[in-house]
């Protein structure tokens, strides 16, 4: 499905990594796939899975460094010659903001943080990425969660931040739309990774949608990732400014636990 398509991945840390069953997805369907890494920690973990996706392209990128990111495509369109798509899969808020009273634990720090990192930073690669992308009818995508629509506990300040980014994608799709390139996000169930490791109460939180879920079960990244192919794909030439769930049908649900509900 992506034979010939140079793809770029923001966000492998490891392989759990939503990311990573993007990239052997995409990798399954024959793209020539880059990845970047957030930092020297980070860097030996995504060289050798990119070794086993065929990729021997790994850039240093930090989101939050704009001169890291327009470093990262000098250094990219040394490989390539042009790109058709860009993954970002990337999200942070500091900890403390995910843990409490949203009304208590909110700080103008932490909004600031969390809206950089995982609303702004899409825009600031769909930009870095537009002179590579050129003629290309390219595609771009972001990863999304429900806490953007539907308030959870403890997600709080990312739920803000990723209901920037679902209508960033809705602008973005309009502006990238007159180049010919579209823009999507994925809305995933929760899965366990590393942005989910020491989230309070993550393990309750998964079986509660699994419980929950039409399909009675958790998604796997393979899962996300094989939407994320599609969406790259040509197959989905006419899907611009969608969300896309991949969460086994939790959102379309309510009423979940009425068995238990007294009478
Ligand atoms: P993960 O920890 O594997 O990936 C998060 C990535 O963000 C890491 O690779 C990390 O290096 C990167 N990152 C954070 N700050 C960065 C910065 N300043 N510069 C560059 N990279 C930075 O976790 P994941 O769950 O795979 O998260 C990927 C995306 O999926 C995030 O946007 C997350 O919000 C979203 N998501 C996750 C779930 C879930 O339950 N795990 C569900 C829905 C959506
Ligand atoms: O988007 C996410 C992960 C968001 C995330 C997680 C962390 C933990 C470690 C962003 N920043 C940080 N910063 C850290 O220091 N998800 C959808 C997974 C997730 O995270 C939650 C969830 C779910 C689901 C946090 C609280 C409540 C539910």
């Amino acid at each position: 499905m992506l034979k010939d398509k140079n793809i770029l991945i923001v966000g492998v840390a490891n392989k759990h990594s939503i990311a990573a069953g993007i990239a052997q997805s995409m990798h399954e369907q024959g793209a020539n796939l880059a990845f970047t890494y957030q930092n020297e920690r980070l860097k030996d973990n995504v060289v050798k899975l990119a070794k086993e996706w065929g990729s021997d392209v790994c850039i240093p990128c930090d989101v939050a460094d704009d001169n890291e990111i327009t470093e990262a495509f000098v250094e990219l369109s040394k490989v390539w010659d042009g790109l058709d798509c860009i993954v970002h899969a990337v999200g942070f808020a500091p900890r403390e903001e995910l843990d409490g009273n949203f009304l208590e634990v909110t700080t103008r720090e932490g909004f600031k943080i969390a809206h950089d990192i995982s609303s702004y930073s899409f825009i600031a690669l769909a930009q870095a990425g537009q002179e590579m992308m050129k003629g290309r009818n390219g595609s771009l995508l972001t990863l999304s969660y429900l806490g953007s629509q539907r308030t959870l506990p403890n997600y709080n300040v990312m739920g803000l931040a990723k209901a920037s980014l679902e209508a960033s994608v809705r602008y973005l799709a309009v502006a990238a739309g007159k180049d010919g390139h579209r823009v999507n996000a994925i809305s995933a169930g929760p899965i366990k990774t590393l942005a989910a490791s020491g989230v309070k109460n993550f393990r309750k939180m998964l079986s509660y949608n699994a419980g929950r879920a039409p399909l009675g079960r958790n998604v796997t990244t393979k899962e996300v990732g094989n939407t994320a192919s599609f969406l790259a794909s040509d197959m989905a030439s006419g899907i611009t400014g969608e969300l896309v769930y991949v969460d086994a049908g939790f959102n379309v649900t309510a009423m979940g636990g009425i068995e238990e509900a007294e009478s």
